[in-house]
């Protein structure tokens, strides 16, 4: 199977389309915004079944690089997306951690962190990078500087020629084995396929910083970014910079929790569904539905059972009854 393009299937759309319109039907009799979501995802979400064993493998000597970037807004999810990563990677791997900050993450923030590395796995290590102001001017609407934040890692990490990027509310079911050596060649950035035509989301990317900057693509990046304004600044702004340079990965590495209703379920290739359904490496809480706000949807129990493994568990809680 080549990920170099996933097409759209057309017969598929048709048959989501009508039962999209039947459950909107019947959603227009049900007053409740609440009992509204919860019909449609009942009926219209692609469901997933995360938790079953991979194959047992001996342990990787390298650790692998991964990053994620943060403000306080999300650094106490953040520390939820690593927990799940490291509770799943037991005497398989470990990782070089970096997060890019700023310096709303306190340094008892930064302190529980390590913590909570140090307590889940001895071999693993996190690493604090100050973000930047290159992207200071940039324009980005009413979205936070910090989703800049993972653009800056090919000048932050000028030492490492590839780096897994992750976005902070996700929960990983799986290791990040199968991606430790990913060869990209001369592709700029890996990630998953959101849309038809090849639209990639930016919650979960490799970026081949050493190509990225041979080609003085960060460059390129600051310079767009200060000249359009785009609906998904960072998103959107790699989509057009990389355009046919992206390596596609298969959708179970950012499985978009809401996302797989109507349309999108074109995506999914026949042939992906079981490796999808039963092998998913990351469930990504995309969207405005987030575990930590509400635990009426779909998938929130699997959020807080990693939840309880860190330091900030009860004050979560404490937030989400209030
Ligand atoms: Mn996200």
């Amino acid at each position: 199977m080549n990920y170099t393009h996933i097409p759209f299937y057309r017969w598929r759309l048709l048959i989501e389309r009508i039962k999209g319109l039947m459950v909107n039907i019947v959603c227009g009799f049900i007053p409740s915004k609440k009992y509204r979501i919860l019909v449609r995802e009942y009926f219209l979400l692609y469901r997933i079944c995360p938790g079953h064993p991979p194959l047992p493998v001996k342990k990787r000597l390298q650790p692998i690089n991964l990053a994620f970037g943060f403000n306080l807004g999300f650094a106490r999810q953040t520390g939820v997306a690593i927990a799940s990563l490291l509770a799943n990677s037991k005497n398989r791997c470990a990782y070089n951690i970096y997060c890019v900050v700023d310096n709303s993450v306190t340094p008892e923030l930064r302190d529980s962190l390590a913590g909570l590395v140090k307590t889940l796995d001895h071999d693993s290590s996190i690493t604090f990078l100050e973000a930047n102001r290159d992207f200071d001017q940039s324009l980005r609407g009413s979205w936070s500087l910090g989703v800049y934040y993972r653009l800056m890692l090919p000048a932050l990490l000028p030492e490492l020629d590839n780096i897994i990027y992750a976005d902070g509310d996700v929960i990983f079911c799986r290791d990040l084995l199968e991606l430790a050596d990913l060869d990209m060649g001369e592709h700029l950035v890996a990630g998953v396929q959101e849309k038809p035509g090849g639209y990639i989301n930016s919650g979960f990317l490799v970026l081949n910083l050493a190509q990225i900057r041979q080609e003085k693509t960060y460059e390129v990046w600051l310079e767009t970014s200060r000249r359009k304004q785009y609906a998904y600044p960072d998103q959107d702004l790699l989509n057009v910079t990389c355009q046919d340079r992206i390596l596609y990965l298969p959708i179970k590495y950012n499985f978009l929790r809401t996302y797989y209703m109507i349309y999108r379920r074109g995506l999914i290739h026949p042939y992906d569904h079981h490796d999808l359904k039963y092998n998913t490496v990351m469930l990504h809480y995309f969207g405005g539905l987030k575990p930590w706000h509400s635990t009426r949807y779909y998938l929130h129990d699997l959020w807080w059972k990693y939840a309880r493994l860190t330091p900030f568990y009860e004050d979560m809680l404490a937030k989400l009854k209030t």
